[in-house]
């Protein structure tokens, strides 16, 4: 049976933002402040660190009931025994990643344009990630921003459960859950933070409980 999350509050994690306090003790302090959903986001470490960052916050976040996603890595979920992944529309194409996961993974999708939240509406996935919804500078290449409008004409015309992301901060999550998003994923608001702790604990006031 695939496990019906609560997307509300999701943290994507960047190992540079993090810093001295590291992804682990960050994801640690985010979950306790409400954060419920964690996806490992690395884009810089070779293979055996992924699989090695994986397995640590597997053992941090199952004890604890909180999914942990793995970006654009089959692979490393696998490898780790993750919940599931986020791919892009570069990634693995949705059919083989699903394939490969099973049945029970969970498996979202970024969408950076209405073709893909309309070629999506035929795929069983899991969420779709509105990418991004503000501008952001935690992520280089994104695409060009949906804003509060983009999120409400994705709402009109998919029956997904919808993540937004991109330039969300405890003041703007709110707007972005009345235009239709059921929740909202940040980097920055915790990453890096001086209270990743306090950090949380103000957004997940913001999305409400
Ligand atoms: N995908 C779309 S925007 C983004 C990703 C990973 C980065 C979001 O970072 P921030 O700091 O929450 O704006
Ligand atoms: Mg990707």
């Amino acid at each position: 049976m695939r496990q019906q999350i609560d997307y509300s509050l999701y943290l994507v994690t960047d190992t540079a933002l993090c810093g001295d306090l590291g992804v682990v003790e960050t994801v640690r302090q985010a979950v306790e402040g409400g954060v419920r959903v964690v996806q490992l986001r690395e884009k810089e470490a070779d293979t055996r660190r992924f699989v090695e960052m994986a397995v640590a916050l597997v053992g941090l976040l199952k004890p604890q009931g909180i999914p942990l996603l793995i970006n654009d890595r089959v692979d490393v979920a696998l490898a780790a025994g993750a919940d599931g992944v986020h791919i892009g529309q570069s990634d693995m194409p949705y059919a083989m990643a699903r394939t490969l996961l099973g049945p029970d993974a969970i498996v979202g999708l970024s969408v950076e344009t209405m073709e893909h939240v309309t070629e999506a509406k035929r795929l069983d996935v899991d969420y779709l990630g509105i990418s991004p919804v503000f501008a952001t500078g935690t992520k280089t290449d994104a695409a060009p921003p949906w804003g509060l409008e983009g999120v409400r004409r994705i709402r009109l015309v998919t029956n997904h459960l919808l993540v937004g992301i991109g330039g969300i901060s405890a003041e703007n999550a709110p707007d972005v859950l009345l235009a239709g998003a059921d929740g909202v994923a940040v980097v920055s608001a915790i990453c890096g933070r001086p209270s990743p702790l306090d950090a949380a604990r103000a957004l997940r006031l913001a999305v409400g409980a």
